[in-house]
């Protein structure tokens, strides 16, 4: 396959490959779907520009008309913000996504598969999916830890956050392969807050150790990615007890509505951020900024070594 039948390359983008800079993909489910208006646009743009001041290049990921784009313009950003119609692509959306020509915004899953599709090695993102509670029975499992399972993407997250069954993520990760790094934490962040109760598999403490990991796990053939799990400052972090319960009347709301398959995380998401009156909104958006900062540093790191 020629990369250019599907990939559209933004100008930053193809300028920094071309300087040799390391480059950081971000996904758009978190804007089209995550967040609301004119927010999400607004957090999209300064999480580049952190990006862009550490020093690497942001790509943000998406699929405009059935093109692949690695980097949107400003207009772009704009229009996966606004506009209302955007489907959420996850692994299996992308062919009907790309034949029909349609738009979407794309999940981890597909955004690593698009990163990876243009060698981009590091990725930001805010939160990932992972096993739903009950999901031993309605067998709700994000794509996203199958995709972790196989494509050679780090991902630096907050961690998980309670909508989902944080043990059962934790196995089934253990099980395809894939190692959960605490950012400076022992612990599994609770993407909201600091802290979930569970331990990561390792703490690793700066930007260099990761690198050096990664670095190690794809030279040894260990294909599949890793989750960096970074704490939400502290200062944003959210009251455990105030946050657990919007998600607990958050779950229950989506059962009695029967929300199901890929609408659930969405649904959840806007009813966490108006039952906490906006604050699951600040903390969210806070932490995309500093897992920003380590990822910038993490893909920086990695390009020194890489070869
Ligand atoms: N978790 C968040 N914010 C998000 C998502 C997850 O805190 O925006 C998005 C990501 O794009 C993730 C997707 O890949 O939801 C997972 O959706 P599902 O559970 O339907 O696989
Ligand atoms: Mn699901």
């Amino acid at each position: 396959m020629n990369l250019t039948e599907y990939l559209d390359f933004s100008d930053e983008v193809m300028q920094g490959i071309k300087e040799n800079k390391a480059i950081v993909a971000l996904e758009s489910t978190i804007i089209s779907h995550g967040m609301p208006y004119p927010q999400n646009v607004e957090t999209a743009k300064n999480v580049e520009s952190i990006i862009r001041d550490l020093g690497a290049v942001p790509a943000t990921i998406a699929i405009i008309n059935g093109r692949i784009k690695i980097g949107l313009n400003e207009e772009d950003l704009e229009f996966m913000g606004k506009e209302k119609n955007i489907l959420k692509a996850s692994r299996r959306d992308l062919p009907v996504i790309i034949s029909k020509k349609l738009n979407a915004a794309t999940t981890v899953a597909s955004t690593m598969i698009c990163a990876n599709l243009a060698g981009i090695k590091v990725f930001v993102t805010g939160g990932t999916g992972g096993v739903h509670r009950g999901g031993e029975n309605s067998f709700d499992i994000s794509a996203d830890l199958q995709e972790l399972a196989k494509t050679n993407v780090a991902v630096v997250s907050a961690g998980a956050k309670s909508i989902l069954d944080l043990n059962l993520t934790m196995e089934y990760l253990e099980t395809f392969g894939v190692p959960v790094i605490g950012f400076g934490t022992d612990e599994l962040p609770a993407f909201y807050s600091r802290k979930s109760g569970i331990k990561a598999n390792y703490k690793l403490d700066t930007p260099k150790e990761v690198a050096e990991m990664l670095k190690v796990k794809w030279d040894l053939g260990l294909e599949g990615g890793a989750i960096i799990a970074n704490p939400i400052p502290e200062e944003y972090s959210m009251d455990s007890k105030i946050i657990n319960k919007a998600i607990e009347d958050a779950l229950d709301e989506a059962d009695e509505k029967g929300i199901t398959g890929k609408e659930v995380t969405p649904f959840l998401l806007s009813k966490i951020k108006d039952l906490t009156e906006g604050k699951s909104l600040k903390s969210n958006i806070q932490l995309v900024y500093n897992n920003a900062k380590v990822g910038a540093k993490i893909a920086i790191e990695l390009h020194k070594i890489s070869d």
